[in-house]
């Protein structure tokens, strides 16, 4: 899934494609560069971004989910709200991105599929002092249980998601990271995203010696080991902005390495 922020202010992608046909053309880049899904989105979710306002969302996203559906690309919407994921569908998107998990009935409605993701608070406040006693089996009973009724309501394709970086500190990522077999062993088809995100400067400032993490532009090695390690543990699609590289990654390990076993 190719990440397609249409926003000045997303963390890694924030104000690069601030015109619809800059996004368009981008969209169509991430589907070369082998995407299968192109996830579309208008509201930053960073931790302390600022919410965004229905009318200037939708302003955002959807000459771009248009342009991109009509040119047959499977256009996923990363929305918290259910009036931007309705003109979304209406526009041509068949996934609804959803890190709020709210959206079920929403999806259920309009007959598409739905990937549920964690989170713990609002994008506002999440990351002052996230807590959980189990942060593995609170996550996984969450989303079973938001999946299970949104399967039950009639939703035919259900997504999990653990919500990296969303209410989370770096050792609750890393323990969800570690494990994912668990969320597999669901039967739910689990997504992930780690791309570029803060946990990963962390590290790898680290691994280099360095007190302050490593900019957002420069965490590529950090995306591609853990967006290897979660094809590894069976998770089948990560949400990804180097999608060229994650996709040959992804295709060493599924298409070559899984085949021999
Ligand atoms: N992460 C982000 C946004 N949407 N959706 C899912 N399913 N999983 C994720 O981990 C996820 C997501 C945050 O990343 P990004 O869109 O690059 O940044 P921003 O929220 O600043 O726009």
């Amino acid at each position: 899934m190719g990440v397609l922020n249409v926003t000045p202010d997303s963390f890694s992608d924030g104000g690069r494609h601030s015109t619809s046909a800059d996004a368009v053309a981008h969209g169509l880049q991430l589907v070369a560069d082998g995407a299968d899904w192109v996830d579309v989105g208008g509201e930053s979710t960073r931790p302390g971004a600022t919410p965004v306002e229905e009318a200037e969302e939708l302003r955002r996203v959807l000459p771009v989910v248009e342009a991109l559906a009509g040119r047959g690309v499977r256009v996923s919407i990363d929305t918290r709200k259910a009036a931007v994921a309705r003109a979304a569908v209406a526009a041509g998107a068949t996934l609804i991105n959803d890190v709020s998990a709210s959206l079920g009935d929403v999806a259920a409605d309009l007959g598409v599929a739905w990937a549920a993701m964690h989170a713990q608070g609002d994008p506002a406040t999440m990351q002052d002092d996230p807590r959980y006693d189990d942060v593995v089996a609170e996550v996984r009973e969450h989303l079973v249980r938001v999946a299970e009724r949104a399967l039950a309501a009639g939703v035919s394709e259900v997504w999990i998601d653990p919500g990296i970086g969303f209410g989370k500190t770096h050792d609750h990522n890393l323990a969800l990271l570690a494990h994912l077999p668990e969320l597999v062993a669901t039967g739910l088809p689990v997504l992930v995203g780690t791309s570029r995100k803060g946990f990963l400067g962390h590290l790898l400032g680290r691994s280099d010696g360095a007190a302050a993490p490593v900019p957002t532009d420069d965490r590529l090695e950090g995306s591609l080991a853990t967006s290897t390690w979660a094809f590894a543990c069976g998770v089948q699609m990560v949400r990804a902005h180097d999608v060229r590289a994650v996709g040959h990654a992804a295709q060493v390990v599924g298409g070559q390495i899984e085949a021999a076993a």
